[in-house]
């Protein structure tokens, strides 16, 4: 009986299904394109004092330069070899923002792409950002090395030797998804230097992984290689720690590959979760917040413990990927605040924010033609991150983690961790509210009318200051007052027109 406790402690520890943030933290950040010396900066000035757990970086790994169209974000999914070695800096730059990171407790998690290396129709040479020589033609990537062995040429029987149907699980995984180079994940050789490389980061101190394009390897390989990696850098990490896992597979239902195939490896993105939160919010298809009482398995996701969620990610934020026009991003700024605001205070998931650089949208006959376009930079040069006075982003950089209302929903999902959904409410049409036990309340209009009524918060008597209109600083308020009274109710007043139709209020924004 004590050893089985023992291993299930173990288990529930230990697993690929735990992100290792430090205790408290529940939220990742993915800071897309940012440069390490930037990030670094970032975990020890903004995200280890404001509660957040960890970043998902842009793949680290030496990649084709694109100059045609000039140096799209996409280039960093073309692989050349597992320098580290990128446009957002070197080994040093990486191992010192995994260093600095770490120490303020804010975990690194690395997005691995190990599905396949460049596009086929890439010319041969070294413009690779390391000057690496490859050849796409003849299939030879000395700098790791691969050659035409390593790839699946022989095993995908299309006739282009590209992914023709979705419906074929066969083709999905053994052929070339957009012309890029599939690796043959059956070989023990191309396992062990996909590990080899994995090793080398966990080594360093990174927590885990988002693994690109996983609904494109078998999860038996996938295995193989996870079953090769060593356990987390003891330097900051409790002996024993497996890396988080976390699995890019597309599962909108409707297709044979499914996430559930996933779950042994770890756990995997839940992209239903965006598509339908933002068809609510944006209340089409005849949808409305009333109806996210149920919000989580009950909408036909995968299991809480097994879902990484997000309201959008740097594919679907552009068009690509899945999703469609129903994500909200932050072009649609007031609708996603309220989605954020949704997920981070909702209990179902561990949940990662997207921080953004701008670029020119520009949609012709629908389509965003300029989808493509990398970040901000000065003659192919990523140009850092800046500062302003009201501590947004400079230069470009969105930085949606440091809008108020989303910094401090990432606070307030760490006050309320492990309390229950509670105490819901809503009016039947896109009014609603919930309460995380007695640490945490959230209101929402999305309605075209004024919010006003008095509901059970589940909260101590007290005032408590609205963390999204306002930040409690000492004993003072800058944004709503609520008063909750001594049998936990309060009244909520929400205008429609308000800047942000939301109030979100929680133990630790008592005054
Ligand atoms: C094009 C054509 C091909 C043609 C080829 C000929 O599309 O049909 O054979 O030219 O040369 C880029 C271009 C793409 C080009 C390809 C190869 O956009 O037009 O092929 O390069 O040169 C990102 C981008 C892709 C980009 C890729 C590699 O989104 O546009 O392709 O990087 O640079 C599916 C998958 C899912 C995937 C999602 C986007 O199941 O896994 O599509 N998501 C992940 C990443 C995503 C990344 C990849 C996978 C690939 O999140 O960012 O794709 O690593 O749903
Ligand atoms: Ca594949």
């Amino acid at each position: 009986m004590k050893l089985f406790l023992l291993l299930s402690a173990v288990g529930f520890c230990w697993a690929q299904y735990t992100p290792h943030t430090k205790p408290g933290r529940t939220s990742l950040v993915h800071l897309f394109e940012w440069h390490w010396a930037d990030i670094a900066l970032e975990c020890e000035q903004y995200l280890a004092p404001n509660g957040f757990g960890g970043v998902q970086i842009s793949p680290p790994n030496e990649n084709v330069v694109i100059n045609n169209p000039s140096r799209p974000w996409w280039e960093r999914y073309q692989p050349v070899s597992y320098k580290l070695c990128t446009r957002s800096g070197n080994e040093d730059e990486f191992k010192d923002m995994v260093t600095r990171c770490n120490n303020v407790g804010v975990r690194i998690y690395v997005d691995a792409v190990i599905n396949h290396m460049s596009g086929s129709g890439v010319g041969a040479g070294t413009n690779s950002t390391c000057r690496s020589y490859f050849n796409p033609g003849s299939r030879d990537f000395p700098a790791v090395p691969y050659s035409g062995w390593d790839f699946n040429d022989g095993k995908c029987k299309t006739g282009t030797g590209e992914i023709e149907n979705y419906n074929d699980p066969y083709q999905v995984r053994d052929c070339r998804l957009v012309s890029l180079l599939d690796l043959a994940l059956e070989k023990d050789y191309v396992r062990s230097k996909i590990a080899e490389y994995l090793n080398h980061l966990i080594d360093t101190g990174v927590a885990g992984f988002r693994i690109d394009a996983s609904k494109h390897m078998w999860p038996g390989d996938m295995k193989a290689v996870l079953d090769k990696l060593h356990n987390l850098n003891t330097s900051w990490f409790p002996e024993g720690s497996k890396a988080f896992i976390y699995q890019e597979v597309i599962d909108l239902g409707g297709e044979p590959i499914k996430s559930s195939e996933y779950f042994g490896n770890g756990r995997v993105t839940e992209f239903k979760y965006g598509v339908k939160l933002g068809t609510v919010l944006r209340k089409w298809s005849g949808e409305k917040m009333a109806y996210l009482k149920n919000w989580g398995e009950g909408w036909g996701f995968m299991p809480s413990d097994k879902a990484l969620v997000f309201v959008d990610n740097h594919d679907n934020q552009r068009g690509h990927g899945a999703g469609g026009a129903s994500i909200l991003t932050f072009w649609d700024s007031r609708l996603y605040k309220m989605g954020v605001g949704f997920m981070l205070a909702h209990p179902y998931g561990f949940t990662r924010v997207m921080s953004s650089f701008h670029w020119p949208r520009h949609f012709e006959n629908g389509k965003d033609v300029n989808d493509w376009i990398g970040p901000p930079n000065d003659g192919g040069v990523i140009k850092r991150v800046t500062i302003n006075p009201d501590t947004t982003c400079g230069n470009g950089w969105v930085c949606e983690h440091r809008w108020r209302q989303i910094r401090n929903m990432v606070a307030f999902r760490n006050v309320v961790d492990g309390e229950a959904f509670t105490n819901w409410w809503d009016n039947g049409s896109n009014q609603v509210a919930f309460g995380r036990g007695n640490k945490g309340f959230i209101v929402f209009n999305n309605d075209d009318w004024p919010l006003s009524v008095t509901l059970q918060t589940g909260l101590p008597a007290g005032t408590y200051c609205d963390v999204i209109s306002g930040d409690k600083s000492g004993g003072n308020c800058a944004g709503i007052k609520i008063y909750v009274s001594s049998d936990s109710k309060a009244n909520f007043s929400i205008s429609n027109s308000a800047e942000d139709p939301f109030i979100a209020i929680h133990a630790e924004s008592k005054l």
